[in-house]
């Protein structure tokens, strides 16, 4: 999503660095390509302007370490900034006594019916257990949507057709929770078009009935600046207490999801980034301002590979890398785990000195390149597989022949190994190893 604005910074801060030393003058024409980058990024006029006149003061004030070079330091200012304007990570408020309401509420399409398993997947990860209600009455597949999509997920799912009142359904569902002991009721409500008075003077009945401890507006990202002046209308109306902005994985240019908390002064509590109920992320600034200035974002990768490894499988590997023993056939299953975490541009992302290619990965590519791998490994003998130094000419040949491909091809494959065994090798040393270096 950030893409172009990550590759006009990384623009800007390389053109820095070439100069060394830095004048008052190299610094305000950088920050003037900062400034547009973010305009173009569709971040808030006033909040770029604010934000720029920040890193001024700081890059050009007296803070200098003696560590940094010029252009490091004012990439350093730009970072803390940009993540002082995402806010502080915030998550959902827990301090309450049980059922903690949630209560999502936003415009037509933006989101709120999918969020909400979603929503309810988290709240059982924290122990407590979730009831979905259905609670928009307005459209009569609305219904539908969340019961089906609670039945895919195992969640239970509070409805009552649409011919009851929302705030006298939301009423019953706290009554059912507090009898049932469910620790957590996410209650979908109804989108229109625009803000009107009619949905507002619902909203307000359904929080007076339900007193949610969670008020979240679920914004659509790909809207840009028209989500922050919505958001701005919700808090008036109702009082947010969080906000989750969705389908953050698509080609929106980011700007409300820099805008939205700086002008609304409301959290940013999770990112939707996809239509399954697994795709919420927590909203951490910090990652985010290392993913958009292009130094990735280690620790969400971490994290979604402690999610796909298999702890088994983890160990194993940890051990074939200690003893040096790493075969083409393990190539090929590490492969598959990376494939599991996600698209690949997505996971080069987050890796720190990938992410300004991660954009230009087509996935039908990889996958395709995958099936490729696989089928000359298949077509090897099980001695080639574990020592492949001994595959020459004519092995090579009848390797290719037997899967579908080239020599060439196969030669590739084989330095490509040859490349991640040495990689492999390098950490297995606690070196950082030159992933860089596999793709040039
Ligand atoms: N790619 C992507 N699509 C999403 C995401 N969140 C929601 N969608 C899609 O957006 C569309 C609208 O989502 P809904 O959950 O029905 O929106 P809603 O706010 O409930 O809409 P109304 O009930 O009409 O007010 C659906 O096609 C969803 O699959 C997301 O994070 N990423
Ligand atoms: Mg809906």
């Amino acid at each position: 999503m950030f893409e172009t604005l990550t590759e006009k910074l990384q623009g800007t801060f390389d053109k820095l660095a070439r100069k060394g030393r830095l004048s008052e003058k190299d610094v305000d024409d950088g920050l003037r390509e900062v400034r547009i980058a973010l305009l173009e990024a569709d971040v808030n006029f006033k909040v770029v302007k604010d934000f720029t006149a920040r890193v001024r003061e700081r890059a050009l004030g007296a803070e200098v370490t003696r560590s940094l070079t010029p252009a490091q330091q004012v990439r350093k200012v730009v970072h803390e900034e940009l993540i002082a304007l995402l806010g502080k990570p915030a998550k959902i408020d827990l301090s309450g006594q049980p059922p903690h309401v949630l209560m999502l509420v936003g415009l037509q399409g933006s989101g709120k019916t999918t969020t909400a398993p979603k929503l309810a997947l988290h709240m059982r990860k924290q122990g407590q257990r979730p009831l979905l209600v259905a609670a928009d009455t307005r459209r009569p597949a609305a219904v539908q949507q969340l019961e089906v999509l609670g039945q895919e997920m195992d969640l239970a799912v509070h409805s009552e057709g649409t011919s009851v009142a929302p705030p006298e359904i939301g009423a019953n569902a706290l009554r059912r929770a507090k009898e049932s002991a469910y620790g957590a009721l996410i209650v979908d409500t109804q989108g229109r078009l625009h803000v009107d008075d009619e949905l507002m003077s619902e909203l307000e009945a359904m929080k007076k009935r339900v007193s949610p401890s969670e008020i979240l507006l679920v914004a659509d990202a790909m809207t840009g600046q028209d989500a922050v002046s919505v958001a701005q209308e919700f808090h008036e109306r109702v009082g947010l207490t969080g906000l989750i902005l969705t389908k953050m994985d698509g080609d929106a240019r980011g700007g409300a999801a820099l805008s939205m908390r700086s002008v609304t002064g409301v959290p940013i509590k999770f990112l939707g980034v996809g239509e399954k109920p697994g795709d919420l992320e927590g909203f951490y600034p910090d990652r985010l301002a290392s993913r958009i200035l292009g130094m990735g974002d280690p620790l969400t990768l971490l994290e979604k590979a402690q999610e796909v490894f298999d702890q088994e499988q983890a160990l194993k590997m940890e051990e074939k890398l200690r003893t040096a023993s790493f075969t083409l056939e393990d190539f090929m299953e590490q492969m598959r785990q990376v494939k599991k975490m996600g698209p690949m541009s997505q996971i080069m992302g987050m890796i720190p000195g990938l992410s300004a290619i991660a954009g230009e990965v087509s996935e039908e590519a990889t996958d395709k390149e995958l099936v490729k791998i696989e089928a000359m490994i298949s077509s090897m003998t099980r001695a080639e597989r574990q020592n492949p130094r001994i595959i020459g000419g004519s092995r090579k040949r009848r390797i290719a022949r037997g899967s579908g491909t080239t020599v060439p091809e196969v030669n590739q494959l084989l330095g490509q190994f040859r490349q991640v065994q040495k990689m492999m090798r390098q950490v297995s040393k606690g070196r950082i190893p030159d992933v860089l270096s596999m793709f040039r």
